[in-house]
């Protein structure tokens, strides 16, 4: 377990180790500032990284003569002095959008320009992602603005220093219930600054015992100093909040958003939060969901609950993300009406409108909850005058655990790119989330953070490239999943093309590969219970949580089209017919939308029997091809991870036929469908 300064872990992809300089190095010989407060942490924080950057990567002293910056005091320059020689300009150009820059290269200088010092360290970590890719500089004439207003990272980790839902070691926010903070607090805001983030929410959205008291004397002091390390890299600090407060810490006995001794008392205790943590954005609420409590206990609405709190956090410029994952988790499996992938929905569109300016509805990427395949969700874009977040998931709770490899940029550039018809030529999900759709800036993309703290800070080495991706994604949503992963390999594993080239063929079918081995066509869970890791393909379907499968001996799926539960019509048209139709429905999600006889013709020519046999032999080949081709990388990275992945690759493979053997003898024994290969069931 890391603690205190104890600085063991990886540096991720901020190593800075040597490259190529490809004509790169001439432009780091002396870094000059115009237009900015040299004071500033945020320039500071920029220019220690060139400078840091530029001497592990290019073996370049740079010097570096404004106030404010490491080494000024060492070079002894001045101001003037600096930008005469300077070669690498830090320049204040107000026509850069906020939060972008503009790498330019002109007559042999350099010149990152930007509006605000953020847009400066985004753009000093765009030029250091190219000298590690080694791209050359030369000619360089780019400008990035940011697609996703707030780009967040949420954590759940809780304050014992478990993570709910963690597979990379424990807490490093956290440790005994008190707040940790310490160099890798420093190195943790770096990584996702160096990738655009913006915003962190550190506490687990279920928020319990001592996480209640965040907002207390008790721990403002460790709080507040997390958030100014936070803020010195350009990000705004955020609490996950007990809706319960005023009962738990306040003493009354109601939690009724109405209630004028409950508005009374949040609004002391934000203005005693705001005083005393002064970078906090705000706060991210889980409400009456599983277990927690919330406006519905008092006979109110989710918009009187979020609206409550964000009239409160208003003048202190705070905002309130409201989470949507609401739904009956005390479901009678005989129910078959009742549909856990409507409940989002209904919720939450009625009141679309009522929702305050700076209430933001944070709403899951589908219906259900982060499977290998479910559709989008219809509230994205379904709400027409509300601000909406996307929310992923990056733990890979139901995608193998950080033990299987399961990239997930391919997965969420499809939820981006979906295309709601909510608004003709500005409809897509990203369109929704950037804001383009409804012309508002509180929006974003918040995914829930797989990190922990485990050296390599991910569990599996290879799970950060997600972590990596999904801040390069929610910054600029055009890139490629190849395009990032790329990035990612070559700065974090090699730059060898070989390398890059394996590692690229292993993970960017990895989604599908995981999706062939376990649940078939968007049906999802089929997991063991609780843990979510491995088969068990009854495991949710006689239990309270709405999620089954439906399978009998003719057929499996569940019929949510209009003559089923009519989950199909909460989409605007023409989707709301395409998935309610089997015929036009997408076939990777036919089973999340119908009922399907296992002697159903596939468009491939098969039957849906056969197809769940072929994928799930096919999924095990894949993963065994992925472990070939791992194998032909030894002596090629560093043994370390070789060896850490390798092992993990052992698991997956077990993992993987236990899904296939699991899975294909349960549907042949409840079908009674030979295979017609006559390989192994059982
Ligand atoms: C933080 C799922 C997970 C829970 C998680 C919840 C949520 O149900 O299994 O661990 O709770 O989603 O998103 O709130």
């Amino acid at each position: 377990m890391v603690t205190g300064m104890d600085n063991k872990w990886t540096q991720l992809w901020l190593k800075y180790e040597a490259k190529k300089a490809n004509g790169n190095d001439k432009y780091f010989k002396s870094i000059s500032c115009q237009g900015f407060d040299y004071n500033n942490k945020i320039l500071k924080n920029a220019v220690d990284e060139l400078i840091k950057g530029a001497k592990g990567m290019l073996g370049v002293t740079a010097e570096c003569g404004f106030t404010g910056c490491q080494t000024a005091e060492e070079s002894g320059s001045t101001v003037k002095d600096s930008l005469l020689k300077a070669t690498l300009i830090l320049e204040k150009d107000e026509t850069v959008a906020a939060e972008g820059y503009r790498l330019l290269e002109k007559d042999g200088c350099l010149y990152i320009k930007a509006s605000d010092e953020k847009g400066l360290l985004y753009g000093a970590f765009a030029l250091l992602r190219a000298v590690a890719c080694e791209k050359t500089v030369r000619g360089m004439d780019k400008t990035v603005i940011p697609d996703n207003p707030l780009r967040m990272y949420n954590h759940w980790d809780n304050m014992d220093n478990s993570i709910e839902r963690g597979y990379s070691g424990d807490s490093f926010f956290f440790e005994n219930n008190e707040v940790v903070v310490n160099e890798r607090t420093r190195d943790y805001a770096r990584f996702v600054a160096s990738i655009g983030i913006n915003g962190v929410v550190i506490n687990n959205v279920n928020v319990k015992n001592c996480a209640t008291w965040l907002i207390t004397d008790r721990y403002f002091e460790k709080v507040a100093e997390m958030a100014e390390i936070f803020a010195e890299y350009g990000i705004k600090f955020f609490l996950s909040l007990n809706y319960a407060a005023t009962i738990e810490l306040g003493g009354i006995d109601s939690a009724d958003p109405l209630d004028e001794r409950v508005i009374g008392w949040w609004k002391q205790k934000m203005a005693e939060v705001f005083d005393r943590i002064p970078n906090l954005g705000g706060f991210l609420v889980k409400a009456d969901s599983e277990g927690r409590p919330g406006p519905f206990t008092y006979g109110r609405t989710q918009a009187d609950g979020a609206n409550m709190l964000a009239d409160i956090v208003k003048p202190y410029g705070g905002i309130i993300i409201w989470r949507c994952f609401v739904y009956n988790c005390t479901q009678d499996w005989r129910d078959y009406k009742t549909d856990r992938a409507r409940a989002g929905y209904d919720n939450f569109i009625k009141m679309d409108g009522d929702y305050h300016d700076n209430v933001i509805l944070q709403i899951k990427n589908g219906p259900m909850d982060f499977q290998i395949r479910e559709p989008i969700s219809p509230l994205l874009g379904g709400l027409k005058k509300t601000n909406q977040m996307l929310e992923v998931q990056i733990a890979q709770e139901y995608t193998g655990h950080q033990i299987d490899v399961c990239y997930l940029i391919p997965m969420f550039k499809e939820i981006l790119d979906f295309k709601t018809y909510c608004k003709e030529g500005a409809d897509t999900v990203a369109d929704v989330i950037s804001g383009r759709t409804l012309g508002n800036k509180n929006t974003g993309i918040a995914a829930v953070c797989n990190t922990g703290n485990d050296n390599n800070w991910t569990g599996n080495d290879l799970a950060a490239a997600n972590f990596y991706g999904f801040g390069r994604l929610a910054f600029t949503t055009a890139l490629s999943a190849e395009e990032i992963l790329d990035e990612w390999i070559r700065m974090t594993l090699s730059t060898d093309e070989d390398v890059v080239g394996t590692v690229k063929e292993i993970m960017l079918p990895s989604r599908e590969v995981y999706e062939n081995y376990t649940s078939p066509l968007g049906i999802g869970w089929m997991v063991t219970p609780h843990t979510h890791y491995g088969c068990s393909v009854d495991g949710y379907e006689y239990s309270r949580w709405g999620t089954y499968h439906r399978a009998d001996h003719l057929g499996i799926g569940v019929d949510r089209s209009d003559k089923g539960t009519g989950y199909a019509q909460q989409y605007f048209e023409p989707n709301a017919s395409i998935y309610n139709n089997i015929e036009s429905c997408p076939e990777n999600l036919l089973l999340f939308f119908h009922h399907v006889p296992y002697t159903y013709m596939l468009k491939t020519g098969k039957t849906l029997i056969q197809h769940i046999y072929d994928s799930h032999f096919e999924g095990v080949m894949q993963v065994e091809e992925m472990i070939a081709k791992w194998k032909s990388l030894k002596g090629k990275i560093a043994d370390e991870v070789y060896e850490l992945v390798e092992k993990r690759f052992d698991l997956q493979l077990y993992n993987a036929k236990e899904w296939r053997d699991q899975v294909n003898s349960y549907f042949w024994r409840k079908s009674g469908i030979a295979d017609e290969k006559k390989r192994a069931i059982y």
